[in-house]
């Protein structure tokens, strides 16, 4: 397992839509292990795959993490199938938009199904924290960030602080 460096904004492979696994394999199996492992490093409760530069509709996600405990779900080629009229509000944050936290406005409850790392296919209804972030990271598989759903002013000011960022980053 190895972490992996995490793409941050506006890198434009953020704005890739991921394509479905054909196969849940090693090599599937392998990339989920990779994913947790770079979530984990950088003290996030999800990843999606492009966020580690790999364009393949792939998810985790972890929100149990207490000291010492892990416990990864993974989640391949998720649909979401439902979606509640309620609406919820929720602070989001992002590891591929550093430093930049907000407000967005989503279904406060959805069913989904999604491949498990066997390959196997599983139904879930979330709500609360975990609906959120797999709306969150189900965006990131059509190459949508968070950042998309905020006011245009809003979003161009985060662009420019993370472009900014990264300038002064480049230049040591
Ligand atoms: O997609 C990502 O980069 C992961 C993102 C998930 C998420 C967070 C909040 C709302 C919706 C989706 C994160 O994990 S951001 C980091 C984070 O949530 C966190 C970091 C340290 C302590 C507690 C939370
Ligand atoms: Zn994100």
């Amino acid at each position: 397992m190895t972490s992996r460096p995490i793409l941050t904004a506006p890198d434009p492979r953020l704005q890739a839509v991921s394509t479905d696994v054909e196969v849940v394999d090693d090599e599937i199996r392998a990339l989920v292990a990779d994913m947790a492992d770079s979530m984990y490093a950088a003290e996030g409760i999800g990843l999606a795959a492009i966020q580690i530069g790999v364009p393949k509709r792939v998810l985790v996600i972890d929100l149990d993490q207490k000291e010492g405990t892990r416990n990864p779900r993974a989640f391949i080629n998720p649909k979401i199938t439902w979606t509640s009229e309620e609406m919820a509000v929720y602070e989001e944050g992002c590891l591929s938009v550093p430093e930049i936290w907000d407000d967005v406005e989503r279904p406060a409850r959805i069913k989904a199904e999604y491949l498990d790392e066997q390959g196997d296919r599983q139904i879930l209804e979330a709500d609360g924290l975990l609906a959120t972030c797999l709306q969150h990271e189900m965006d990131h598989l059509n190459g949508v960030l968070f950042i998309d759903h905020l006011s245009r002013l809003k979003r161009s000011m985060a662009i420019r602080k993370l472009t900014k960022a990264k300038k002064l980053a480049a230049a040591g």
